[in-house]
């Protein structure tokens, strides 16, 4: 007989190791305390990751801030003709790389905008230039939104786009641009880009070729819990064809600077609540990244408690959620990100983009290798 949910009822499952359902999910946001998502995630979170908080030390590189796309929680865009618009040269491109191995990066997150005058082979060319002067640095690179835009101005499937990307140095996609899946709510905020039918066929495009990918949620705007469940399952269920995504990131609205200005941002128990809820409802998952640049290094931390095991990294160079109001520094040093980690009673772990461990040079720490 089917009886409504409870929290015990998700709590025997939860400790079982059951998977939790629709109904389940949309309890946990209506009804459960800040208290219980917290000790349950947990529990998942140990479960999964022991007390290890995963960090990594990465540059962030947006090749250009133009778009022809108009999302209304996007600060960072411009029209062609804006003052703010830039394109980076190849020069800035390789100082960046060297800037990058200079801090003994081991990866570097390239996204920006959909650019109306750039074609396919400039986007191709940045990660061809990137891999052959500094090939030991993984190039996590380009959202969903952009494969999508890829195809749609050459024609050709994303599938050929990615493998040939690959052959110049891709390394895996980043988990942006799936914003909230839900079709009314989506066409408030970023009507033209890529839905989420076309996100989702190209993780699963990347998958099948062997290229490891994230997920994200933008949440804190026009979605509801059932948006965000539904999110959430539908993110599982490619998962559990796949098995290719790594981390789930959720992504906190940020309003300064955009069209939505006058919403407010969620709250950090808001915030708290959507990482808890997400570590429990994506079972398949191994990893949650709390984001302190989207964050604050504060609930960062509160939520490694919280069901997240990864902090990301030193960042370096962000410039989406800097636009849009966040007052994060720019950047992190590694003793801060483990002195941090360590204050929130977690064990700090270097890794990769891949989630190897990664071993430094004492005497030189912007030298690095894979743990064995
Ligand atoms: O796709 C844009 C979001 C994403 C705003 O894969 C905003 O490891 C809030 O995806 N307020 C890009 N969010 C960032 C992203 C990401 C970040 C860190 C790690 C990884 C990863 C991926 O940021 C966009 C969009 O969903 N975004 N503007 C804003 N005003
Ligand atoms: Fe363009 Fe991305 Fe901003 Fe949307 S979120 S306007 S696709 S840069």
């Amino acid at each position: 007989m089917n009886s409504e949910p409870s929290i015990e009822s998700i709590r025997d499952k939860v400790f079982s190791g059951t998977r939790l359902g629709r109904e389940e999910g949309l309890y946990l946001e209506k009804s459960a305390s800040l208290h219980d998502l917290g000790e349950l995630a947990n529990a998942v979170r140990e479960r999964k990751n022991g007390d290890i908080a995963w960090y990594n030390v990465n540059v962030h590189l947006n090749p250009t801030n133009v778009c022809a796309y108009r999302c209304t929680f996007c600060a960072f865009r411009a029209d062609l003709k804006d003052p703010r618009a830039y394109r980076m040269s190849d020069d800035d491109i390789l100082a960046r790389g060297a800037e990058a191995r200079a801090r003994g990066c081991t990866e570097m997150h390239i996204v920006g905008g959909l650019h109306n005058k750039a074609p396919v082979d400039w986007y191709r060319h940045i990660l061809e230039l990137m891999h052959s002067h500094y090939p030991e640095i993984h190039l996590k690179a380009y959202t969903a939104v952009e494969w999508d835009w890829f195809e749609r101005i050459t024609n050709r499937p994303v599938p050929e786009i990615l493998a040939e990307f690959r052959q110049a140095g891709l390394g895996s996609l980043p988990g942006g641009g799936a914003e909230i899946f839900d079709p009314v709510v989506r066409g408030k905020i970023c009507e033209h880009k890529a839905d989420g039918g076309a996100w989702l066929k190209v993780h699963e495009a990347a998958h099948r070729l062997g290229l490891r990918s994230n997920a994200t949620m933008l949440y804190g705007h026009h979605e509801g819990p059932e948006h965000r469940i539904d999110h959430l399952l539908t993110l599982r269920e490619l998962q559990d064809r796949t098995g290719g995504f790594q981390t789930f990131i959720p992504l906190a609205f940020h309003p300064e600077n955009t069209r939505m200005a006058h919403m407010p941002k969620p709250s950090s128990i808001a915030d708290l609540r959507t990482i808890a809820i997400s570590r429990l409802m994506l079972d398949n998952f191994d990893h949650i990244k709390a984001y302190w640049i989207m964050l604050g290094i504060s609930t960062a931390q509160i939520a490694l408690s919280y069901g997240a095991d990864d902090l990301d990294g030193t960042v370096v160079h962000e410039k989406i959620y800097h636009e849009a109001g966040s007052t994060s520094p720019q950047e992190i040093t590694v003793n801060d990100l483990r002195r941090l980690i360590v204050e929130a009673g977690r064990e700090p772990v270097e890794r990769d983009t891949l989630y190897r461990r990664v071993q430094r040079d004492q005497s030189n720490p912007a030298r690095w290798s894979i743990a064995a």
